[in-house]
């Protein structure tokens, strides 16, 4: 009988699991586990905010694949991790992390920094639990990375009071992992598949719609397959970027309120939509009433609650995206579709993704641009929320899945720089670019020393136009230009910022120089921030006007 204190199991089922990585910041309740990791092959990243640990293990699960872990104390630093749990729930991104808590017989008595956390986190994670009794440990550890890694993944939290993790119990390793009413469909219905392929044999004018889950499911093969098989155009959400390569012939890139024109139209006429591991989000679909009039929508997705949600479906089928595009494969033939194809083409010709370039000052897109250029695509782009990430969506043409890390469902400003972090801790062999907002990119800077510490030479590109530029452009468009606390005029120095914290710092203000200090960036074995000055009044085109269908775009042809 091996006989364990909590936090030596703790220790002892994260090696089982094979965590390389937490991150996180210790606190009175969990001393207990720090000191037990002290010891342990288990690398701790000490973060500088609770928030910046939970987008941290974010950028890691979603660059590697794997699981991302956190541990922070009780109380406030539980809290912090509010906005990083919803970050990962709505893009369903597994991560687990592990909370402090007061000892149990003091839960409920507004203890010295008590939260109830599980209560807090219920709606904005996958699961959660409190832990009551050492002896549950292993097996609660080994369900919350079960649950948190299988079906439409997402975020766990574990609360783990003072009390478990001292008390010694005799340990039992867990390898088996049942749990009531959790049974993840993962196969897909033989006969719905069969229909699907006939749908899509005598369509006309199909569009496959490809979400986030398909890089989750690690389908992205399995739709290039089958896009070329079908010869059907492929668009992906924001988070499908990089499922589809952006330099095929099929692409056309991503719809909805900044979607590309093409794309809009293609769904807008389209006779049948072939949407897999997505979630038809209102980003996407504009005004549902007006979306997609004309088509028939197959949807394939593991999480059953998210068909028929905001779109009606004609052929669902539940499961793994992988697994069913397998079996779909074989049953599909390349569709008469040469008339859509060459209607595709010539609004691509017509309506073009594009900007009006500038010699006299340095236009955010063309910065990203640059980035694409001296990256030849294969970087690791993080983006904060806003105009930058608009930019970054539209002008770093994603080749691969996990290339691409950004909040969409919850927007989270802030997002980038912590997960640009994860994110280069979890491939230490790709070059990672945080593209940035002068306004987002405030909210977590204090994670740069957590970069410098661990010596990550992760790229912070600034598109800086001294603006909450997304909110500012929607005042410029549809408030008659009344600029309402969205100014950035006090901005900090970030050159000196970042050599406060021991970072390389650059500011640029002509276009020649953009590209040299992106290439001394990437040369750079340190962390590196660039301050692009940009226009300062550049829109993102084109636009759907909130309200409108989307094929009624403003903008765009530059
Ligand atoms: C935490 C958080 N607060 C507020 C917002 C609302 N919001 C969305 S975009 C935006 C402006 C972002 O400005 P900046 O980071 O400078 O980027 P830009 O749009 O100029 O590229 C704001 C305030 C948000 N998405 N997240």
């Amino acid at each position: 009988m091996t006989m364990m204190t909590g936090a030596q199991i703790f220790v002892e089922s994260l090696l089982r699991e094979n965590v390389e990585y937490l991150f996180g910041i210790p606190g009175g309740v969990v001393i207990p586990v720090f000191d037990a990791l002290f010891d342990s092959p288990l690398k701790v990243i000490l973060t500088r905010h609770e928030q910046g640990a939970t987008h941290a293990a974010d950028g890691y699960a979603r660059a590697t694949g794997k699981v991302g872990v956190c541990l922070v104390t009780s109380g406030p630093g539980a809290c912090n991790t509010v906005t990083g749990l919803a970050t990962a729930n709505m893009d369903s991104i597994p991560i687990v992390v592990f909370t402090g808590q007061v000892p149990t017989p003091m839960i409920g008595n507004d203890a010295f920094q008590e939260s109830d956390i599980v209560g807090i986190t219920r709606p904005i994670t996958k699961h959660n639990f409190l832990v009551r009794n050492a002896r549950d440990l292993a097996r609660i550890i080994k369900e919350a990375f079960y649950i948190a890694s299988t079906g439409r993944p997402g975020p766990v939290l574990v609360d783990l009071p003072k009390d478990v993790a001292v008390t010694e119990t005799e340990y039992v390793p867990v390898s088996e992992v049942t749990i009531r009413g959790y049974k993840p469909v993962l196969d897909g219905h033989v006969k719905q598949i069969k229909k699907a392929a006939e749908l899509i044999n005598a369509s006309k004018k199909a569009v496959i719609y490809a979400g986030g889950g398909v890089i989750l499911a690690g389908a992205a093969k399995e739709l290039v397959q089958l896009a070329h098989k079908t010869r059907l155009p492929v668009t992906t959400s924001l988070l499908g970027l990089g499922g589809f390569p952006a330099d095929d012939k099929l692409f056309l890139g991503m719809p909805g309120m900044h979607g590309t024109r093409f794309a809009n139209y293609a769904l807008s006429e389209c006779d049948l939509i072939v949407a897999v591991g997505t979630r038809f989000d209102d980003r996407v679909t504009g005004n549902i009433k007006e979306f997609a009039v004309h088509a028939k929508i197959i949807h394939i997705d593991v999480d059953p609650t998210a068909i028929s949600k905001n779109v009606r479906v004609d052929v669902p089928i539940v499961g793994d995206a992988a697994n069913i595009l397998a079996k779909l494969i074989p049953l599909v033939t390349r569709t008469d579709n040469g008339n859509w194809l060459k209607q595709i083409e010539d609004w691509k010709a017509q309506y073009p993704l594009t900007y009006k370039d500038s010699d006299k000052e340095i236009k955010p897109q063309y910065v990203v641009e640059q980035i694409y250029e001296a990256t030849k695509g294969e970087a690791i782009i993080t983006t904060e929320v806003g105009q930058n990430q608009m930019w970054a969506a539209h002008y770093y043409k994603f080749k691969s899945p996990r290339s691409f890390l950004s909040s969409g469902g919850l927007g989270t400003m802030g997002y980038g720089l912590p997960a640009a972090i994860g994110a280069q801790l979890g491939r230490p062999d790709k070059v990672v670019f945080d593209i940035a907002g002068d306004g987002s990119i405030q909210m977590n800077i204090q994670e740069l020393a957590t970069a410098v510490h661990n010596r990550l030479p992760i790229n912070v590109a600034i598109l800086n136009n001294h603006f909450l530029g997304m909110v500012r452009q929607w005042q410029e468009l549809f408030h008659n230009r009344r600029y309402s606390s969205t100014c950035l005029l006090n901005n900090p120095d970030f050159v000196k910022i970042a050599e406060a914290y021991g970072a390389k710092g650059m500011r640029i203000r002509k276009k020649k120089d953009v590209r040299p200090a992106i290439e001394e960036a990437i040369k750079t074995p340190l962390p590196v921030i660039l301050d692009f000055e940009v226009a300062r009044e550049e829109n993102v085109y084109p636009m759907v006007p909130v309200g409108a269908g989307i094929h009624q775009m403003i903008g765009g042809l530059a």
